[in-house]
């Protein structure tokens, strides 16, 4: 039996290749010098695309893939995606959901803990000789204790809320409606009011066309000079040229941010401000979640070509 031809966009884990070229003909677009003359000679063929929602990268990829029937993306997150063409062509969408929930949350919430703290200057501090020739590191702000919003309480918002209750940390959230599951949370529907209540803002909703900016100037001047945003969803959910005006001026206090508008170039603006963490968009990167996304991933190919329900379908 020939295997199913199928396209990698990006790059995947060793342990993924290997199964994946074991069960499909893969081509890959990462590798292609030409990819327009590769897509001319492949394009016809593919039956699948997996990809780690860089999608984006190669828009109007799909009108170049006639005979494609399933679209699988390595990320809960599927933006990328034009799911208005895919629902006209019949093309499934899946991606990899709760596998990944707990260690987007852990990074969140390191991500504030090593701001609000100093921890990169610390660090510097003792490795440069600070410590010895200046003496004591400059202070800086607790956690425990002040006050979270949370924007957008689905899967990846409501771990991070729950490790915040770990720190006393008192919590307001910010959905299209109350969830009841919101023990001991405050509802705030408005995300400015959320900004204005929080000291830390963490921005967990999932990016489609509807929330784009919705973290907007006067969300990040409400979080104010005292205020932290941490960004662990998409980097459209944020006013970016808002949000560095604001970290230049100091209308806002601070940032943790692991995405970026057209990363992995960030602006350079973002490099020379010290009021910001950047992270390289890794909040699912632990080998063991990555191998659950990869497994997911096979898992969605495996049932659609065997005819079988799609274990985590978008579409
Ligand atoms: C990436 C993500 O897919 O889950 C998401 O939506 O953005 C990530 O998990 C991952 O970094 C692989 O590129």
């Amino acid at each position: 039996m020939t295997k199913p031809e199928i396209l990698l966009v990006g790059p995947y884990p060793e342990w993924d290749l290997v199964e994946l070229e074991a069960q499909y003909a893969v081509r890959k677009l990462y590798e292609a010098d030409d990819r327009e003359a590769f897509l001319k000679l492949h394009g016809p063929n593919i039956r699948a695309v997996a990809t780690r929602g860089e999608l984006g990268a190669a828009a109007g990829l799909i009108v170049k893939l006639p005979k494609l029937e399933v679209i699988s993306v390595y990320g809960v997150g599927y933006d990328a995606v034009d799911l208005q063409a895919c629902r006209e062509r019949g093309i499934r969408v899946t991606n990899t959901p709760d596998v990944l929930t707990n260690d987007v949350a852990d990074l969140g919430v390191a991500m504030m803990l090593v701001q609000s703290r100093g921890m990169i200057g610390a660090e510097t501090w003792v490795r440069d000789g600070s410590w010895e020739a200046k003496g004591l590191y400059p202070l800086k702000r607790r956690v425990w204790g002040r006050k979270a919003g949370v924007l957008g309480l689905g899967r990846i918002g409501f771990e991070v809320a729950k490790r915040l209750k770990g720190f006393d940390m008192d919590i307001a959230y910010s959905d299209v409606s109350a969830k009841p599951y919101a023990e001991g949370m405050i509802f705030i529907a408005d995300p400015v009011e959320l900004a204005r209540h929080a000291d830390f803002l963490f921005v967990t909703l999932a990016a489609s066309a509807a929330t784009k900016h919705i973290v907007s100037k006067d969300v990040i001047e409400a979080l104010g000079p005292e205020g932290m945003l941490i960004n662990i969803s998409r980097a459209s959910n944020i006013d970016e040229e808002a949000l560095l005006s604001a970290l230049e001026s100091g209308a806002l206090g601070s940032a943790a941010l692991d995405v970026f508008e057209g990363e992995p170039k960030l602006n350079p603006r973002f490099l020379k401000l010290d009021n910001v963490l950047v992270q390289p968009h890794h909040a699912s990167g632990t080998i063991e979640t990555r191998k659950a996304m990869g497994k997911l991933v096979r898992d969605n190919l495996a049932a659609h070509f065997a005819g079988a329900a799609l274990p985590t379908p978008v579409l």
